[in-house]
């Protein structure tokens, strides 16, 4: 059940570039928001376990890096120019396009490291990737996104 459920987000995602183009800017943000709060959960979980803030849960945690690296791919096809209105994104993005989707480039890589990290059993493996995907997270937040 939970695989194919994670085989039909991966298939509807491989639609999104096209999606995207003719998409409303206000309903861009709201998919990008949709998809970075359901990362946020997924990965916010996987950093409380690997800070022993709660127990490690292998099935848990497992479920929670698949959606992680399939949700990581979403937002970048959302930030259409003139999706910053209202929002914390920065005008940088569109004028350091390229920094932006290098940074992005480099979380979506971390984040699907995160599968087989938690499938190696490898605490120290997992602990790792964990804190590389945050460092991406944050490093683009640092610069594309306001306070
Ligand atoms: C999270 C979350 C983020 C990142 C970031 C990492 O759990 O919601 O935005 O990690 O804080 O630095």
């Amino acid at each position: 059940m939970k695989k194919l459920a994670i085989a039909a987000l991966v298939t509807a995602a491989t639609a999104l570039p096209a999606l995207a183009q003719h998409m409303k800017l206000e309903d861009q943000v709201k998919y990008r928001r949709a998809a970075y709060d359901l990362l946020g959960l997924n990965f916010g979980s996987l950093s409380a376990m690997a800070q022993d803030k709660k127990p490690f849960d292998k099935e848990e945690a497992q479920s929670n890096a698949d959606f992680a690296a399939m949700l990581a791919t979403v937002p970048r096809h959302f930030f259409g120019e003139g999706t910053d209105k209202n929002t914390k994104a920065k005008p940088e993005i569109w004028t350091h396009r390229a920094d932006f989707d290098a940074k992005m480039d480099k979380m979506v890589g971390e984040a699907q490291k995160l599968p087989a990290a938690v499938r190696s059993g490898d605490m120290a493996a997992f602990r790792k990737q964990v804190a590389d995907v945050g460092h991406a997270c944050k490093s683009c937040h640092d610069d594309f996104r306001a306070k």
